[in-house]
């Protein structure tokens, strides 16, 4: 593997050294105030991938150190997006290794004289996986792990440079290794009766397509010197007063000040307060409720922020305003209760992709997801098996849906990744999730894992102690894994808030006979309860469609078996609802792209819709549950279907 990879171990083994301590600062989202300035770099950037037997020519030639174009030939790369479906080459599409990025831009100069007192920053929304960023051939950061955001302050570096022109290179490894998240592992064929020299595969326990390049937008933004880094937001009510108790960290100055104002959606002033730490009352509060639960879901105030500081003569003002809903979750023995009332999770699993851009963030794609939803009746998605990109969190937090916030660790199943290594990283991943999602709204509960192997013994510990992390960062939400292990041998069961459980009855065992899954779906649920009792999510359940295939009687890959399969399983979460089955989500939203494999017919097709986002069968018979569950759980008044869309 070494021989192969040399550039990416070496980098990842410092990284784990200097991520060992807690994260440092904190990751707001950058947005303009009057106080501060943005410039995305989105658009087309040169791209070329490193195809060196040893993937690591860029490094020995520095291809940082000067244009890339002048180190060898560039294609146009288009950012965000995955590499991977961009062209028609094949080795691209399952390229592993280093791929390098570059873009020129210019800095807008009052951002860089160094008397303007102002702090620029180079942010990366997520690149799969490990990134290495250098500005002007200097490096400025690295990063491991996909999924979420970095930055870097690169004010010094521009202010010392005579141009204002500034050129990024972020080379991006895919390589996954047992202590990445999720791990991966590069297989050697050394046969060389049946392999090329060299020749080596990548290995993973998930399924889908492991698309690889810089997948959120990458921005350059200004503030103050003296700057707002982190605000926490947590929030209660009682006796029909809101609370949002905040903390505010400032860096760059010890002697400021620090106001806060709260805005109604009307923006009308509703609280002030002053000081780093303390809570904003708010009487007769618009709570935050998940959509079709309430006429106006999603309500939220603006929590603004306005920091003065001195530094000798200099004087800085910094504003940035964060949206707040105010909102209580708790879970009992047989219910999740949001804001004091029962929420049924009636929702879906999906993934971030899409046709040509695969995992790149798109707007057209967001959107209609979106639309999807509500058209739907969904009131919530599990972020399968990832966090999704900060652009959809936002949505949820203004739509009413709500998260199950679930973290990369997806396919742990090798026993060395259960170790100490692992463990180090995927703490910190908990950390920067809990980081960057901590005062959204719709995140009413993290998920650490999905479907891991916490059969074995070391699964214990493992869950036991990211279980526990995650909770020391956010005491405020429920923490939970997904499992498919056997309810009497599940290690991590113990220190989980809820049961989610996944199952694929009459598919991936008695495959073809439906008229198993009510009484195996029955079992299910009382084996999980007797011996836990805490609430229990059906995480996932599906059945692979073929749109168009039809049979009667319905067998597998038609729209009627997915329709039966979906209905027999209904049928139990009817009767168990009533008692501790406080979700449902469906396997999945849309059809997606995995690897390649005899089961996998161009991706996994246990969508509702297809991956162009147009309904099979079981979308209407879906909706036709969703939309009738939410009248007859109380959460709405009688509405027809039409009133959200
Ligand atoms: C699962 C996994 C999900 C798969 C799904 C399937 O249990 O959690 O990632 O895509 O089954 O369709 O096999």
């Amino acid at each position: 593997m070494i021989t192969i990879m040399m550039g990416y171990f070496v980098a990842f083994s410092f990284s784990m050294l200097a991520l060992s301590w807690a994260l440092e600062g904190g990751m707001l989202y950058p947005k303009d105030s009057p106080s501060r300035e943005l410039k995305e770099l989105n658009g087309l950037w040169s791209f070329r991938a490193d195809f060196s037997d040893r993937r690591d020519q860029g490094f020995q030639q520095q291809w940082y150190s000067r244009p890339l174009r002048e180190s060898g030939p560039i294609i146009d790369m288009p950012v965000p997006a995955s590499f991977n479906d961009i062209t028609q080459d094949a080795k691209l599409r399952d390229f592993i290794g280093w791929v390098w990025y570059e873009k020129e831009v210019w800095i807008p100069q009052p951002w860089v004289s160094a008397s303007a007192g102002k702090r620029v920053v180079l942010r990366v929304g997520s690149a799969h996986y490990y990134s290495i960023v250098w500005v002007n051939g200097a490096k400025v950061t690295q990063h491991e792990g996909g999924h979420l955001p970095f930055e870097a302050d690169i004010t010094k570096l521009i202010q010392s440079s005579p141009m204002a022109l500034c050129r990024i290179t972020i080379a991006v490894n895919n390589t996954l290794t047992l202590h990445t998240l999720p791990p991966g592992s590069i297989q050697h064929k050394a046969d060389n009766s049946r392999y090329p020299p060299g020749y080596f595969v990548q290995n993973t326990n998930f399924d889908f397509f492991n698309y690889a390049g810089i997948h959120r937008p990458v921005v350059l933004y200004m503030t103050p010197s003296a700057y707002i880094d982190d605000i926490t937001l947590t929030t209660t009510f009682a006796d029909n007063v809101g609370s949002v108790n905040y903390k505010v960290s400032v860096k760059g100055s010890s002697d400021f000040t620090v106001s806060l104002n709260l805005y109604d959606a009307r923006s009308k002033l509703v609280a002030t307060a002053l000081g780093l730490e303390g809570h904003l009352l708010v009487p007769s509060p618009n709570l935050w409720w998940p959509y079709l639960m309430h006429d106006t879901p999603g309500y939220l105030y603006s929590f603004e922020v306005v920091m003065k500081a001195k530094n000798g003569s200099n004087q800085y003002q910094d504003i940035y305003t964060l949206p707040v809903g105010i909102r209580t979750v708790e879970v009992t023995k047989t219910q999740f209760l949001i804001n004091g009332k029962p929420f049924y999770f009636q929702g879906v699993n999906k993934h971030e992709d899409a046709d040509i851009r695969g995992k790149g963030l798109d707007w057209p794609l967001i959107v209609k997801d979106f639309n999807l939803l509500k058209w739907l009746g969904a009131n919530s998605f599990r972020t399968s098996h990832y966090p999704y990109a900060e652009e959809i969190m936002d949505m949820c937090d203004r739509y009413g849906i709500v998260v199950i916030d679930e973290c990369p660790g997806v396919g742990i199943k090798n026993p060395e990744s259960f170790g100490e290594k692992s463990l180090a990283h995927h703490l910190i991943v908990m950390e920067e999730q809990v980081r960057r999602d901590k005062n959204r709204p719709s995140v009413v509960m993290w998920s650490v894992a999905n479907e891991p192997a916490s059969q074995l013994p070391a699964a214990g510990y493992y869950f036991k102690t990211v279980i526990a992390h995650t909770k020391s960062f956010d005491p405020t939400r429920p923490v939970t894994f997904v499992s498919n292990s056997n309810y009497s041998s599940d290690k991590g069961a113990p220190y989980v808030d809820v049961i989610c459980v996944n199952s694929y009855f009459s598919w991936y065992h008695d495959s073809g006979h439906l008229e198993v899954i009510e009484l195996q779906l029955n079992t299910q649920f009382d084996n999980w309860y007797r011996l836990y009792q805490k609430p229990i999510i059906q995480s996932e359940y599906g059945a692979d469609t073929i749109p168009g295939f039809h049979t009667d009687p319905p067998l597998m890959f038609t729209e009627e078996y997915q329709k039966a399969v979906l209905q027999n399983y209904h049928a139990i979460f009817d009767k168990k609802m009533k008692q501790n089955l406080i979700g449902e989500l469906i396997w999945n939203f849309a059809d997606f792209m995995t690897a390649q494999s005899i089961t996998r017919v161009v991706g996994n097709k246990k969508g509702i819709f297809t991956r162009q986002r147009q309904p099979k069968s079981a979308a209407f018979v879906l909706r036709d549950r969703y939309w009738k569950l939410a009248n007859k759980t109380g959460m709405l008044p009688p509405l027809p279907k039409t009133h959200y869309l």
